[in-house]
């Protein structure tokens, strides 16, 4: 008897025609007109289905050269992750300049008003491996490639302004410490655990960066609101030789927002991939994020004067002291083809600049620039990874690099080399070339920390007390919560003796929920810590924006609802340039009261309120009933009151209420709906969340 099951797209390989595309290439094509599967090698595969064998019931045959070839690339497939910033996901788009900035940089991207650089960028988390969920309390990587007409510019942000370490030694120290402890391999993509905070704890330069994330920053809503921040110092250079200091900033147009860390808790079970999904929703239905750069702009004496050393990547200047001035704006508008040709193999180096922009003497910076490219032969494999389309500059590019692996630019010609007699290959150029402020250095060979680079509280306190009152909660609770998954008592003392000099009351809080008696001494030192004015620009709520603009309504809805109020919701969403999500208790669609069908996008079981920024239960009193008996229903309200988020209701919406324990005249966010009022609802929120509902004085 025959095992052979040819299916009909191994039978069609009789069917091939031979065609030319435009290039003259030869396609195989089979008679439907799809492309014929072949081996890499071009050969037309017969069966894919079936190894090749000796006997019906017998052995594989080496033979099987199909096979062989398939199973070895798959078995090579897979690369090295990224020792940190695993998970990502990036974007095309393209940045375009507002006005020339000659004055400071003779950078290409800065001349002209309009001009307009191609960019790519990817967005990560920093201690999760790739598998790991969006929803991590993290710092965000922001990583851009310029792809300029004088070569690639990356600037390699984070969403946070200041970073754990000082000194670029201590890197791989900080990164152990926070990924899986290496005995247990756990806790996967958390800093909530002994060997984090214990790091952390004997480091006091990290306080300032503790502060920032155990805010809101560390649990973003999605990409598209978070800012991004070069964080180092670095050096604009003109054409007349002038240098300006800069610090590159991030603006998000939709503005900041962040969730609640309990929401954070369980997206990261409904939707793992829930900034992924948000980036490729928004830009593959036409909603475009955008950022616009601003740049800090100063001078050797504003730096001699301001009260820290600019060199140190644990400070900020504040905005209120110096005015970030826009100078750009970026707009990501596709999708990568392939995940891996792009947003896995794109290498990002904090020393790829252009001529016009260089480098600072911030050691972290300095230590930066050895550790990028050397990180991408071990990824990528190769040092041709510039080579990988996403990675080759988009200007003309010429050198005498040549052969190693997977080369694919080889330089034509007899010299490989130069100076050369054969008036052959690229000649370097002084005028248009890279080119460095000569800046004075001299100084004794020593390891040592500066003394300007000694105060680790002040600014510390600054980002605290710059927060509102919501904020600061979020802040202590994340505290609370991260040092009580540590199991040694000493470490949480540490820590709390480091509270102690940041403020008072938090440290007091953050010792009682930890059952922290007596209170350990403040810890030592180095500088002690000032009272600096508060900053407003560090708080995300003081900036929230004013709309619902690329923010979602989930509504939970049942057959005879509303259908007028549906479709008022849908029109009001649409027109503020938010969306709207159908849930339901039968997936397909719901049949309206109107008599109109409406496509559900989530099974109520699929599609819980934290994947929303606002909720409206448009319901009937049956359909009401039916989901007030089942948890997901019931968590639907409870949990989009606990995150403080608006809540339409429909008067059917009432049992739900009852069931969740809510009234539905709870407070001014619990809004009545009916027919005409969908569009004041959608202005309602604007306000993003009812803040008033935290209880923010609890004990
Ligand atoms: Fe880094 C990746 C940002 C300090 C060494 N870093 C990486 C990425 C971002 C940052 C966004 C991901 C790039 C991508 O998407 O491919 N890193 C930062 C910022 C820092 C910082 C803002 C401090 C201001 N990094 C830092 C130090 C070192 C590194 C001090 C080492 C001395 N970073 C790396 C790396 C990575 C990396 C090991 C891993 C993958 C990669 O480079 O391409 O080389």
């Amino acid at each position: 008897m025959s095992q052979q099951h040819p299916t009909a797209r191994s039978a069609r390989i009789h069917d091939q025609t031979l065609t030319r595309g435009e290039g003259g290439e030869l396609h195989q094509t089979a008679e439907d007109g799809m492309d014929i599967l072949t081996t890499a090698q071009g050969t037309p595969v017969g069966d894919d289905q079936n190894t090749l064998r000796a006997g019906a019931r017998g052995p594989v045959l080496m033979e099987d050269q199909h096979f062989r070839e398939k199973i070895f690339h798959f078995d090579h497939e897979r690369i090295p992750e990224r020792v940190v910033h695993a998970r990502g996901y990036g974007a095309h788009g393209y940045f375009e300049t507002y006005k020339s900035l000659a004055e400071y940089t003779s950078a290409d991207i800065f001349q002209r008003a309009g001009e307009i650089t191609p960019v790519f960028v990817r967005f990560s988390t920093v201690a999760g491996s790739k598998g790991s969920f969006d929803l991590a309390r993290d710092v965000r990587g922001f990583a851009v490639k310029f792809y300029t007409k004088e070569g690639n510019w990356d600037l390699v942000a984070n969403n946070i302004p200041v970073f754990f370490i000082q000194d670029a030694i201590k890197f791989p120290d900080v990164i152990h410490s926070v990924k899986p402890e290496p005995d247990r391999a756990f806790p996967q993509a958390q800093s909530a655990h002994d060997n984090f905070w214990d790091f952390i704890s004997l480091t006091p330069e990290s306080m300032h960066m503790i502060m920032w994330v155990m805010s809101d920053r560390a649990i973003p809503r999605s990409f598209r609101f978070m800012e991004g921040f070069g964080v180092h110092t670095f050096r604009l250079l003109s054409e007349a030789g002038k240098s300006t200091f800069v610090k590159f900033i991030w603006k998000p147009k939709s503005g900041m927002q962040s969730v609640l860390w309990n929401e954070a808790l369980k997206i990261n079970g409904a939707d793992p991939d829930f900034h992924r999904r948000d980036l490729w929703d928004a830009i593959t239905s036409g909603q475009f994020p955008e950022w616009e750069l601003c740049l800090q702009l100063f001078d050797q004496d504003f730096a001699d004067s301001f009260d820290f050393d600019v060199l140190d990547p644990t400070k900020i200047i504040p905005e209120e002291i110096l005015a970030p001035v826009p100078v750009g704006r970026m707009i990501l508008d596709r999708m990568p083809d392939n995940f891996f040709a792009e947003t896995e193999q794109v290498a990002f180096m904090t020393q790829n600049v252009p001529p016009g922009i260089g480098f600072s003497d911030d050691p972290l910076l300095q230590g930066r620039n050895f550790s990028y490219l050397d990180t991408q032969l071990k990824r990528l494999g190769s040092p041709n990874f510039t080579h990988i389309p996403v990675n080759a500059p988009k200007c003309p590019f010429a050198h005498f690099q040549q052969d190693g692996h997977m080369a694919m630019h080889n330089p034509r010609g007899r010299a490989n080399y130069q100076p050369n007699s054969w008036g052959e290959g690229p000649r370097e150029d002084p005028v248009t070339g890279i080119r460095t402020y000569p800046a004075q250095v001299e100084g004794p060979k020593q390891r040592l920390r500066p003394e300007s680079f000694a105060d680790h509280y002040s600014q510390a306190r600054q980002f605290y007390l710059s927060q509102t009152a919501v904020e600061q909660k979020h802040i202590s609770d994340a505290l609370i919560f991260e040092l009580s998954k540590c199991e040694m008592p000493v470490i949480r003392e540490r820590m709390v003796a480091h509270l102690l000099n940041i403020d008072g009351p938090l440290a007091e809080k953050v010792a009682s929920k930890l059952g922290i008696d007596p209170m350990p001494e403040p810890a030592d030192a180095a500088v002690p810590p000032r009272d600096l004015p508060p900053s407003p620009a560090l708080s995300i709520l003081k900036n929230a924006p004013a709309s619902f603009a690329g923010r979602k309504v989930g509504v939970l809805t049942c057959d005879g609802a509303d259908g007028n109020l549906l479709q008022e919701l849908r029109t009001a969403l649409q027109a503020e340039g938010a969306k709207l999500e159908i849930i339901a208790r039968k997936a397909g669609g719901i049949t309206a009261g109107n008599g109109s069908f409406v496509p559900v996008t989530h099974l109520i079981d699929g599609g819980p309120s934290v994947l929303f920024d606002a909720v409206a239960l448009v319901l009937t009193p049956e359909g009401s009933d039916l989901l007030a008996q089942e948890a997901p229903g019931r968590d639907f309200v409870t949990d989009a009151f606990a995150h403080c988020k608006f809540i339409g209701h429909t008067p059917g919406a009432a049992p739900l209420f009852q069931a969740a324990g809510i009234a539905t005249d709870a407070d001014e966010g619990v809004v009545p709906l009916e027919t005409g009022t969908g569009a004041s609802f959608v202005v309602r929120c604007r306000e993003l969340r009812l803040w008033s509902r935290e209880r923010v004085l609890l004990p």
